[in-house]
């Protein structure tokens, strides 16, 4: 539903503010909160869930009672790189799956408030040149392609494999002035300053999604860290940041916060941010180790 949507975003009239009206005086919506409502729509009445969790909402969103409580809870983002949606640029689903902590009844906000750890399932769509779906569910990470004229995804990639060591980086670089001086060195070895060893090319689409995929493929390293008017980065720890660490773990790649794996952070808010550093193994593993060097110990 999402892909025909974000395929004929132009065409169904529903780019734009939330706030704005059409010809016909209907209150436009935005394509993020659109996405919202097809996955609440979706997995509301599935039986299988027992809450949610959405970037698009504040509170814990819960399921119909009509048909069950299941023992699964389920995390989205619903729309992924908001900034790129009404410019024709690579945009994404991400979700997160675990088994409920609490026995039965309606889902609470503990049963999503889990390490990434114990994720049953994860993974993302991305609508790109194509609209693939890459998911996990603990046994090696798998990519589907939607074939449009039969609505099916088919399996193209079976349990890939992620380099080492990637070509790229990916960094919002803009804010290079607010940055410790540890991502600074990190960039500046990526730029072939000093060394020529640790050079790559840049890419950044802004999507996260997205990056992540080409770097999934490529290898390559995306960051988002802690700058000094974000002290803890941008992303979401349970719906973003979590979810593809999971997929960059099975792949054979890493995730952390610069300091701790992403999938041992213990998340204490729904909407927690955290900074994120994930992608090639051994790439994590350099910016890592620069960063504790000319960072030192948190204070
Ligand atoms: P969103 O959930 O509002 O779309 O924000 C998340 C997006 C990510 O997809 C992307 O990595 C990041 O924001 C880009 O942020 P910035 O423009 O600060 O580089
Ligand atoms: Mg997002």
């Amino acid at each position: 539903m999402i892909s025909g949507l974000v395929r004929r975003a132009g065409l169904v009239d529903v780019l734009g503010a939330v706030g704005q009206t059409n010809v016909q005086g209907e209150e436009q919506q935005k394509l993020d909160v659109i996405a919202d409502e097809a996955m609440k729509g979706a997995f509301a009445r599935t039986g299988r869930i027992c809450v949610m969790g959405s970037e698009e909402d504040e509170d814990p969103i819960p399921v119909d009672e009509a048909y069950g409580y299941g023992k699964y809870t389920l995390l989205f983002d619903p729309l992924d790189g908001s900034s790129n949606i009404d410019v024709n640029v690579s945009i994404g689903t991400i979700f997160s799956i675990h088994r409920r902590k609490t026995s039965d009844g309606a889902g609470t906000l503990s049963d999503l408030l889990q390490p990434g750890r114990d994720q049953v399932a994860a993974g993302y769509v991305v609508y790109g040149s194509s609209t693939v779906l890459v998911y996990t569910a603990g046994f090696g990470v798998h990519v589907f392609t939607l074939d449009p004229t039969i609505g099916e995804y088919r399996l193209c990639h079976h349990d890939i494999k992620t380099p080492e060591v990637g070509k790229y980086y990916s960094v919002n670089e803009s804010y290079y002035s607010r940055w410790s001086n540890g991502y600074r060195e990190v960039v500046r070895a990526f730029k072939g300053d000093g060394t020529k060893d640790h050079r790559k090319n840049a890419r950044y689409i802004g999507s996260l999604v997205a990056d992540f995929h080409r770097n999934l493929l490529s290898g390559g390293v995306f960051m988002y860290p802690a700058d000094s008017r974000s002290p803890q980065g941008k992303l979401r720890l349970l719906y973003e940041a979590a979810p593809l660490a999971f997929v960059a773990q099975q792949a054979g790649g890493a995730a952390s916060d610069g300091r701790t794996p992403i999938l041992e952070i213990e998340p204490a808010g729904l909407h927690q941010r955290t900074p994120l550093l994930i992608g090639s193994k051994d790439d994590v593993a350099f910016v890592e180790e620069t960063v504790a060097r000319v960072d030192g110990a948190p204070t």
